[in-house]
C-alpha cells in the first residue's frame, strides 16, 4: 500500500510516495505566498496529477489548524495571507483516493515519537521554521483536541512587551523565535541578511547576529520548561530549518540546563531531519485511520 504524504509548511510544500517507512520521488516547491489560494490549490493539483496512478491514500500534513477538512491559519502572515483553505474538497477534486489531513508538527511529533528506541509517556516534538509549532503525545497518545489546536505551543505567551504575533497576540513564542522573527529582525540591520546567513554570522561570533539567535534560543528553552513542568514531559525533540540549524540545539540545551533541574528533560534533534512531517501523516494515515 502506497501512500502519497504532503507536508504543507509557511516556506515549503513537500511531498513523496511512502510505503511502509521507505520514501520515494520526494519532491519539494515553494509555498506560494501571492496569490496564496489559487497557488495552493495549484500546486496540490500539480502533486497529485504527476504522481497519478501510483497510490492508494493521501495523507496532509498541514501548517495551520486543521478542522474538519478546512485549513484555518492561526497566524496567516505565515501563508502568504491565507486564511482559510478548502484541503480536503480541494485534493477530492483530483483524486478518488482516501484522504487524511493533520497539522504538520502533529503529524512530525506523530513520527519521532513512533521512531524512539526508549519509550516514554509523555512526548513533544517542536518545530522552529517558518512558525513555531508542536505536537505533544501524552499516555502514548497524540493530542489533535476537538477543535484541531492542540499543540499550538508557539503561541503561548514569551514575553507581553515583545512584538505583535501575526495571530493577534502580542509576545508569542512565535514572534520572538520563528524564522520569520529572525528575518525581520535581521532585515533592519544596516547589512541585511537571511535567517541562514544569521546562523552563519552566529557562528563567526558576529554581536548582533548572536544577539538575535539567543533571544530565540531562550524563548524556545522556557517554551519547553513550561511544557516539562505543566506535563511531565519526558523527551523533546526538535525539528524545522531554524532547529536543526548549526548550533542551535546546544544553545537551547544550555539555557535549559541553567534552569532548576525539574524543568529540565533531554533535547534531542529530528530522527527524520525534514522528512518528519512527511513520514509522520504516512504512518498516522496508516496506523490510526486505514
Ligand atoms: P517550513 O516552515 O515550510 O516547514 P522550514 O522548516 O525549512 O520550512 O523553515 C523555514 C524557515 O527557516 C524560514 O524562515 C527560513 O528563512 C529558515 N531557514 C532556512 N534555511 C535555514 C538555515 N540553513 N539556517 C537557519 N534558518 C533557515
Ligand atoms: C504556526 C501555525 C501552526 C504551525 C506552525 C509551524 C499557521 C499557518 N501555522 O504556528 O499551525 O504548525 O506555525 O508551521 O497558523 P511551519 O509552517 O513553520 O512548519
Ligand atoms: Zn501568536
Amino acid at each position: 500500500k502506497c501512500c502519497l504524504a504532503i507536508d504543507i509548511g509557511g516556506t515549503k510544500i513537500a511531498s513523496a510516495l511512502i510505503t511502509g517507512k521507505i520514501i520515494e520521488q520526494r519532491q519539494q516547491i515553494r509555498t506560494p505566498q501571492d496569490e496564496a489560494a489559487s497557488g495552493m490549490r495549484q500546486a496540490l493539483a500539480d502533486i497529485i496529477q504527476q504522481q497519478q496512478g501510483m497510490f492508494d491514500s493521501v495523507a496532509v500534513a498541514s501548517t495551520g489548524i486543521i478542522n474538519k477538512g478546512i485549513l484555518t491559519a492561526l497566524n496567516p502572515k505565515n501563508l502568504g495571507g491565507l486564511a482559510e483553505f478548502p484541503l480536503l474538497d480541494t485534493i477530492a477534486e483530483y483524486t478518488a483516493a482516501p484522504i487524511g489531513l493533520l497539522n504538520d508538527v502533529q503529524a512530525a511529533a506523530y513520527a519521532e515519537y513512533h521512531l524512539l528506541t526508549k519509550k516514554v509517556e509523555n512526548f513533544v516534538f517542536i518545530t522552529v521554521s517558518t512558525g513555531v509549532g508542536g505536537g505533544i503525545i501524552l499516555n502514548g497518545k497524540l493530542q489533535i483536541g476537538p477543535n484541531g489546536i492542540a499543540g499550538h505551543i508557539g503561541h503561548t505567551l514569551a514575553d507581553p512587551n515583545g512584538p505583535i504575533c501575526g495571530c493577534g497576540r502580542q509576545g508569542c513564542v512565535e514572534a520572538i523565535a520563528a524564522g520569520r522573527a529572525i528575518e525581520a529582525a535581521a532585515a533592519k540591520w544596516d547589512d541585511p541578511c537571511e535567517p541562514a546567513e544569521v546562523f552563519a554570522r552566529f557562528r563567526q561570533g558576529v554581536p548582533q547576529a548572536v544577539e538575535v539567535v539567543q533571544r530565540s534560543a531562550r524563548a524556545i528553552a522556557n517554551l519547553i520548561a513550561d511544557l516539562v513542568i505543566a506535563n511531565d514531559i519526558q523527551r523533546v525533540v526538535l525539528g524545522g530549518s531554524v532547529g536543526l540549524a548549526e548550533g542551535y540545539l546546544p544553545l537551547v540545551n544550555r539555557y535549559l540546563q541553567q534552569l532548576p533541574h525539574f524543568y529540565q528533560t533531554a533535547v534531542v534533534p529530528a530522527a527524520c531531519g525534514s522528512d518528519a512531517g512527511l513520514l509522520g501523516a504516512a504512518l498516522w494515515w496508516q496506523n490510526e485511520l486505514a
